[in-house]
């Protein structure tokens, strides 16, 4: 079963949304299997963002993503990497449609509330540098049977 990365950034921390932001994806009926609540490094932060290193917000980034505790989350679902970025909606809150996350919590790209992975590949390499061997627990939800044929 797919997994994907999702992170509730400092921003949704400090705005008290992180029970919100969880409600959407449990709701939706994708399964939780890794879940902290943590501080960033900055060697970390670099790590997660290596590709966008040479744009001119990076340092603004990590700056950021370090300021205060994230809750880095790993979640297992069906087509979830694909899905979870429709219920993230848009890079910037600006353009996010209403009903996403980021479109009915945020107003600008510096501040998105949230990260997802943005394909299968980008999950399977942000999961093993937020989560080491060990820390995502596989359980069977009673749910699971209402919820796929
Ligand atoms: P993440 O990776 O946080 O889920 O965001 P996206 O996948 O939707 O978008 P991204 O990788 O292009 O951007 C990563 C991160 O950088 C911030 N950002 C982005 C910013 O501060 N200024 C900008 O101009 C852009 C494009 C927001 C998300």
């Amino acid at each position: 079963m797919e997994r994907t990365f999702i992170a509730i950034k400092p921003d949704a921390v400090q705005r008290g949304l992180i029970g919100t932001i969880i409600q959407r994806f449990e709701a939706k009926g994708y399964k939780l299997v890794g879940m902290k609540f943590m501080n960033v490094s900055r060697e970390l932060a670099e790590q997660h963002y290596a590709s966008l290193s040479d744009k001119p917000f990076f340092p603004g980034l990590v700056d950021f993503i370090t300021s205060s505790p994230v809750v880095a989350m790993a979640w297992e679902g069906d087509g979830v990497v694909t899905g979870a970025r429709k219920i993230i909606g848009a890079t910037s809150p600006a353009a996010a449609d209403l009903g996403t996350i980021r479109g009915d919590f945020g107003v600008t790209v510096g501040r998105n509330l949230i990260h997802g992975s943005d394909a299968i590949e980008t999950a399977e390499r942000e999961l093993g540098l937020w989560f080491k061997e060990g820390e995502l627990t596989d359980w069977s939800p009673v749910a699971t049977a209402w919820l796929y044929e």
